[in-house]
């Protein structure tokens, strides 16, 4: 008993000294007794009782256990409880709450300290003591157990990487090394076990159990022997847990139940069956592609193939809890094993993969391994329909994580479904990128967030213990590698994926976490490799040790199935006609895919829009004005003090703000932060959800938006205008993110491919910040639809100008935008009434700089009036939000009004267009600063200034008519940014065009962008022009020099560069 002693001191007692000896000894001390906690927790886990140090639960259930049955209990207890009856009677100690956290009154711990009460016989510390060890024996397995689990089905590695063990886990630094030091922590609880079984005094007692263990099932006690076995069973076989660390005892006794309540593993013959029936597909369906594709690569899932079993035990058990969908995020590996097996997907689609054929639909698409899918099929165990998809990834790992959340969240969103209880997200992991990857962390940390939580994730990791070729010691510093969960107190099971009951118990439990608590939860499938990276990878080079072992290792299939059958729960017979028969399935498949001439992308798409499409003029869009009285209706909500005023107090600023708003519907103007609310409100009215997310957007960054009006006296009391506009509008969402960019951005992505009808928002709080998410910006937004035929009308807000804030809060860095827009510089599309909505149908995205409030409103709305859906990136405005000229009349917004993708001079230089003489085009603010020089100067009848509000798809008919109005005018592009920023690199060959219609180059044929990438030909080179044609019109450069920051640090420097710009602009 003293090795049981001496851990329960290790973890708990004062260094060095019995706890009982100790507290005895202080008897004369103060009456409240502080034990220092192993780690501080400010949460609900401080009234777990042993957790905080003290052990009243422990003296009351010794009360209660005595009141049942006296000699249930020691005889110094015995005697306590007599005596204390007799005198007065035992008082339920008081509760924590009373003396403080970790302070319990000495008095309710000890008789011996309780003042007056006669004792009987003296209390002995041994037996005090030796209760309080076995508490921390249970204790200790409970934590530490899952150090020393058997996880590694290759019995090489620890999956905690055990030899980075921080010291303080080392038993050694406690001084109580017996029989010399041990490595770790562990390796002494083995010890400290082994020793005490060798007591065989001690190893007979009966101990009773503490309320925090489930070990004893009915029985309320049992002899340490029994005790040890039945923790080593639960915490240190093939499931390694850890839980203890979350700060709610009820779901920390939920999962000591699921492991602890003895039998309760017990898998029935059938469940045994149906999980070698998976297991057999999914070996069955990798060695099938082997056997056919020998060189081809597909990611096996040779090592882990209990994933397939596993998730589909999860889907399962959700179905059971009531979900219905289900969208799911996951890597290469195993890719082709879920879509076959776990999604369904018909097996002569995906071998049509593997054949090189050409493709039947638009798009450039991708890799076999990078595509997603949509299934509805029937659950054929629970016998409920079920929907499944999963998401489409690019290469980047752990990239699609924030795409699964956001689009899990939109699901629930649209269903209604508040709590999660319909539609849930899997996300699958590398072990590698679970832990190497940061966005991995930032859709971890969006998983509690009101407006973002998916209501409970389950995690599973394909831990094959490498990455790529990189030992799992030098790809992270944590222990596991799904520490990072942690974080947000998710549960985390490790198991040994050659058990595959063990995987099948964690699966029910993570289903059963996640519909009980609606929290995230980890399952960590502790596996292999079998073979290289990819098929053709040579292994050998770098592992060798462990593909040696590897090659010795018979696959979880075979070793199932001869447990299997030495239990007698199937016949070798029948385990070969299962196989046999899915061979079967796979080779008519196989005869099928041979059938088809041609892939379709849309086959591997994961968000169809039912019915969108349908009836539908592809080029033609709705338009974007409204009737001024519900411009008017929206201004005065929008402007209006929330209606219980007398009551609901707001800032005095705010006040003033919307005391302004509300002149300015009256003079029928609009500011920036009007235009948007009518953009959203007009919208909102016609059915049309609007969620506008990121940092600080519900006040705005620039104190422009006050979307969210704060009550001055009472805590959270908001209240929120556009919330309150009709009585059946559709809902508004605006909501301040977490401080990410990567993880919110991917998630609104993720959101907007759920509903077409829906504007999606995203805003950064300064465009800068974009490239934190650069890429999801590249990977999904650019080229999303190109890959996977996938539609966004995802919206980036990008505040940028140059306004000598200094190099970080400028720019929204344009030009990358533009260098990413696939439109042909070269190409000046045919004219005609739908060349505006075509040039939009046949672009990857729209980018734009508006410099009216009207046309943010026309731009906005245009993104729903369209019949498809593009990403619209806008660069927007910072001191434009309050610039006295940056305003719109009702008249530009009304009904018959569109957005201007050029804004033309309507002032003189229009009047006289021929003594013009020079013609300046711009985009976004830096108009206001080039009108006013030239106004300044006099000069407007001299330089006409025309506005290219959207820069992408570039606006050739407009330019082309612009530049002919004033045919004596030199043409200049003016800009604000750097030569090599900003919108000119992208523009000036697109003037070229414009002024020339030439089409020498790549030029399309009739399908747009998409056949410019299928097989157009060259086109020939353009006739040398005859001597007697003009020279074609040239565009000059006004604006900054290259530079390799986007803006000086220096007020003064800028000044003088602004001087300098404008100087150059009005220089005739
Ligand atoms: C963001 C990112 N960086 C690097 C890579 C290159 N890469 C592809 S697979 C791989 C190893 C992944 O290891 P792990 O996450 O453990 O998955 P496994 O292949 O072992 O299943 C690497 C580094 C990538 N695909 N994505
Ligand atoms: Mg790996």
């Amino acid at each position: 008993m003293h090795r049981a002693r001496t851990i329960f001191k290790t973890l708990t007692g004062p260094q060095g000294q019995k706890l009982g000896a100790w507290l005895l000894a202080r008897k004369n001390g103060p009456s409240v007794l502080c034990v220092a906690p192993l780690r501080e927790y400010t949460t609900p886990a401080a009234s777990e009782p042993f957790l905080n140090g003290s052990s009243t639960s422990y003296v009351e259930d010794m009360y209660n256990a005595w009141l049942a049955d006296p000699s249930s209990v020691h005889a110094s207890w015995d005697s306590y409880f007599r005596n204390s009856q007799g005198g007065g009677g035992y008082q339920a100690p008081p509760s924590l709450g009373l003396p403080g956290r970790n302070e319990v009154a000495i008095s309710s711990l000890l008789p011996s300290l309780s003042g007056g009460v006669s004792l009987g016989a003296p209390v002995s510390d041994k037996v005090i003591d030796d209760h309080l060890a076995v508490q921390a024996i249970i204790r200790s397995y409970q934590i530490r157990g899952h150090h020393i689990a058997k996880l590694d089905p290759l019995e090489i590695n620890s999956a905690d990487l055990d030899d980075k063990t921080p010291p303080e886990l080392l038993y050694s630094h406690y001084n109580f090394v017996r029989d010399g030091p041990s490595r770790t922590y562990s390796q002494e609880l083995v010890k400290q076990v082994r020793h005490l079984a060798q007591q065989e005094t001690d190893m007979d007692r009966t101990f009773k159990l503490p309320s925090t263990t489930f070990i004893g099932g009915k029985d309320k006690a049992l002899p340490l022997r029994e005790i040890l076995r039945r923790l080593e069973l639960t915490y240190c076989r093939h499931i390694g847990v850890e839980f203890m660390f979350i700060n709610s005892l009820e779901q920390c006794n939920w999962i000591r139940q699921r492991l602890e309540t003895p039998g309760i593993m017990n898998p029935t013959n059938e469940q045994k069956r149906l999980i070698l029936a998976r297991l057999t597909r999914a070996a069955g369906f990798e060695s099938f592609l082997a056997r056919k594709w020998s060189s081809e690569k597909r990611f096996g899932l040779e090592g882990c193939e209990i994933l397939i079993p596993a998730m589909k035990q999860v889907i399962d058990r959700s179905t059971e809890f009531g979900v219905e969908s289900i969208v799911m995020g996951m890597p290469h590996r195993g890719r082709l094993n879920v879509l076959a097996n776990v999604c369904r997907k018909p097996l002569s689609q995906i071998f049509t993969q593997f054949a090189g054929l050409e493709a039947a639909d638009d798009g450039s698409g991708d890799v076999k391994y990078h595509l997603g899918t949509y299934i509805e099929r029937l659950n054929r165990v629970t016998n409920k329909n079920i929907r499944l998809a999963v998401v489409a990834n690019p290469s980047h790992l752990e990239a699609a994580d924030p795409i699964v959340q956001g689009k899990t969240r939109a699901e629930q969103f649209y269903r209604g479904d508040g709590e999660g209880k319909k539609v849930m997200s899997i996300l699958l992991h590398g072990d590698a990128a679970f832990a190497g990857q940061g966005i991995v962390y930032e859709t971890m940390h969006l998983s509690d967030l009101p407006d973002y939580t998916t209501h409970g994730t389950v995690h599973i990791v394909v831990n094959n213990q490498i990455g790529f070729t990189t030992d799992p010691r030098h790809s992270r510093s944590s222990p596991y590698c799904t520490d990072v969960a942690r974080v947000v107190n998710a549960p985390i099971f490790h198991v040994n994926s050659d058990d595959p009951e063990s995987v099948m118990h964690v699966c029910n439990i993570a289903a059963e976490w996640r519909a009980t608590f609606h929290k995230d939860v980890v399952i960590d499938l502790v596996c292999y490799r079998r073979n290289g990276h990819n098929e053709i990878d040579e292994p050998m080079f770098t592992q060798p040790l462990m593909y040696r072992k590897i090659k010795k290792t018979k696959p979880a299939l075979e070793k199932y199935s001869e447990q299997l059958i030495a239990e007698g729960a199937v016949t070798p017979e029948e385990v070969k006609d299962v196989k046999d028969k899915y061979e079967k399935i796979c080779e008519e498949a196989l005869e099928k895919a041979r059938e088809e001439t041609h892939i379709k992308y849309k086959d591997w798409l994961d968000s169809p829009w039912s019915g969108f499409f349908e009836g539908k003029d592809p080029l033609k869009a709705s338009p974007t004005g409204v009737i001024e009285d519900t411009l008017v209706h929206i201004g005065k909500r929008f402007s209006s003090p929330p209606p219980n005023a007398a009551e609901f107090v707001i800032h005095k600023g705010v006040e003033r703000i919307l005391k302004a708003r509300m002149e300015m519907v009256e003079n029928r103007m609009t500011d920036w932060a009007l235009g948007e609310a009518m953009a959203f409100g007009s919208l909102l009215k016609e059915g049309i959800h609007v969620r506008l997310s990121g940092q600080d957007v519900e006040r705005g960054t620039f104190s422009h938006r006050h979307h969210v009006l704060h009550h001055q006296n009472v805590d959270k009391a908001t209240y929120r205008p556009l919330c309150n506009l009709y009585p059946d509008q559709a809902p508004y969402t605006v909501c301040n993110s977490s401080l990410s960019e990567f993880g919110v951005l991917g998630f609104e992505l993720g959101f907007s491919m759920t509903n077409p009808n829906a504007l999606v928002i995203w805003e950064a709080q300064f465009g800068d910040f974009n490239n934190t998410a650069q890429c999801i910006i590249d990977q999904f937004i650019s080229s999303g639809q190109a890959k996977w035929v996938r539609q966004s009308g995802l919206v980036m807000l990008l505040p940028h100008a140059l306004e000598g804030m200094g190099p970080e809060h400028s720019s929204a860095r344009l030009e990358r935008f533009l260098q990413m827009s696939s439109d042909d510089p070269d190409y000046f599309p045919p004219e005609s009434d739908e060349f505006a909505v075509r040039q939009l149908h046949d672009i990857n995205w729209i980018v734009a700089n508006c410099t009216t409030p009207a046309n943010l409103f026309h731009i906005l709305r245009r993104q729903i009036a369209l019949p498809f859906r593009k990403p619209l990136i806008i660069m927007t405005p910072k001191s434009l939000l309050r610039h006295p000229e940056a305003r719109s009349s009702f008249d530009d917004m009304k009904e018959g009004t569109e957005f201007k993708r050029v804004i033309v001079d309507a002032g003189e230089s229009a009047a006289n267009p021929d003594g013009v003489k020079k013609l300046l085009f711009c985009s976004g603010k830096v108009y206001y600063d080039l009108k006013k020089a030239r106004d300044e100067r006099g000069l407007s009848k001299d330089i006409s200034i025309a506005r290219v509000e959207q820069i992408s798809p570039f606006p050739y008919d407009l330019v082309k008519a612009e530049c002919a109005k004033y045919p004596n005018a030199k043409i200049f592009w003016a800009q604000e940014e750097h030569k090599n920023q900003g919108a000119w690199t992208y523009v000036q060959p697109r003037f070229y065009t414009a002024l020339t219609g030439s089409r020498d180059v790549n030029q399309p044929q009739k399908g747009g962008w998409f056949s410019s990438l299928f097989g157009s030909k060259p086109e020939p080179k353009p006739e040398p022009k005859s001597e007697t044609e003009p020279e074609p019109r040239e565009i000059g450069y006004i604006g900054r020099p290259t530079a390799a920051s986007p803006a000086t640090g220096s007020k003064a420097q800028h000044l003088k560069e602004v001087a300098s710009l404008l100087d150059d602009a009005t220089h005739l």
